[in-house]
Order: C-alpha cells, then structure tokens, then sequence
C-alpha cells in the first residue's frame, strides 16, 4: 500500500468514527463534593483545614451529631478557621445546590457577633452562599439546604467553610453531611471540532449539549 493514501483511509476512519458518534445524557443527580460527612476522620482527605488551632475535623461526640466525624470552626476567641474543597462543576449544570447540616453555639455577642460563612471562590471574585451570626444557638442540628449554585455551572471553585471569631464570648459551628449536586443538562452548546486529512478544512458537529457525555467508537485499520 502506498504511503500516498495513507491520509484518505485515516479520512474514512474520522467518518466512520463520527458517524457512530452518540450522545447520551444522564437524568441522575450527580455528587460533586467528596468526604462530605468528615468520615475518614482528620485530616479529612480532600478537605484542607486552616486554623490557628487544633484540626477541624473532630469526632462528633461534642457536638452530638451522632454521625461519626464532624468538622468545628470557632470555639475559641479570635479564631480564623477555612475548611476548603476544590470543586468544579460542567458546562449546562442544572439544579446545582449546596446542603450541608449544621449546628451554632453562641455565648453571647461581646461588642459584635462571631461569623460564619460558606463562599465560593473563583477567579472572578468570591460568592457568598451562605452566612449566619450567632446571636443565639442553633442547639439541635439543622439542614442548610436547596442553595443555589447554578451561577457556578462551567467553572471550578473553592467551597470554603469560614469562621471568624473575635476577641470575647467565642461561638462555635459544627458542619456535617456537605452535597454538592446538579443534573447534567443540555446548557451551552459545545462544537466537536476535527480536521479532516483529505479536504485539509476544518470540520465541526454541532449541538453536544453541556453536560452530555459524547462516546467515540470505532475502530483503526492498519494504513501502511
Ligand atoms: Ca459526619
């Protein structure tokens, strides 16, 4: 076989690799957010802890959650604790929510109420999704739930955990149970793109919706 048509059965191979080129989408709702319940204990693997004191991921028994590690901010005067997760989240991502469990112990106010805070980093600035001061306790565990994460669809981010404890009558917030989820839906459109050895042009397939997985079958027959 000549070497000189080499670059047309390579051309048959894209066809026929494209033509069986199948789009599928997935109805199930998708977990993003791993070691959401802090159950392999500290340091919580892939959770990242940055606190002046002890870890963050604590057993439950404090706290009485009942349910195996939990991670604690605050709990002591002028803290500034992060628990962080690196997320990302596709193109077309529908029904992206943040829920977590959590519960608050407020000593009192001092000259002004410790923060708590759950914020999305990404390189265009910082989303708040979440915050509470703790003027009173939250003394039995309560759901943080359905929290919209839809403006992060086709990014990566930080989830970050925060608080911010000032200098009298520390507060202390106790997290569990972290979900980030979505459905993968049809969003933004996204151009597979191929060059084709026989014309030399540049050719696309249009209309791979975000979030649909795209499978490419076929198979190579020797060319030279
Ligand atoms: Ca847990």
């Amino acid at each position: 076989m000549s070497k000189q048509r080499w670059p047309i059965l390579v051309g048959w191979f894209l066809f026929a690799a494209i033509s069986m080129l199948s789009f599928a989408a997935s109805g199930a709702t998708i977990e993003i957010v791993r070691n959401g319940g802090f159950e392999s204990g500290p340091p919580a693997a892939p959770w990242q802890s940055f606190t002046s004191r002890g870890p963050l991921v604590t057993p439950s028994g404090e706290s009485n959650s009942g349910n195996g590690f939990v991670a604690r901010l605050g709990g002591s005067n002028s803290e500034d604790d992060r628990l962080i997760q690196d997320l990302a989240l596709p193109f077309g991502a529908q029904s992206a929510t943040l829920s977590f469990r959590y519960k608050l112990k407020a000593t009192g106010n001092g000259k002004a109420p410790d923060r708590f805070s759950v914020v999305a980093e990404t390189v265009a600035g910082n989303i708040e999704l979440w915050s509470v001061l703790a003027t009173s306790s939250v003394t039995s565990w309560v759901t943080a739930g359905n929290l919209s994460m839809n403006a992060l669809a086709g990014q990566a981010f930080r989830l970050s955990f925060s608080g911010l404890t000032d200098k009298d009558q520390p507060s202390t917030f106790w997290i569990d149970d972290v979900s980030v989820r979505y459905e993968p839906g049809q969003g933004q459109e996204r151009t597979v793109a191929f060059l084709n050895p026989r014309t030399g042009c540049l050719g696309g397939i249009g209309g791979a919706g975000g979030g649909q997985e795209i499978s490419i079958s076929g198979s190579v027959a020797a060319a030279i």
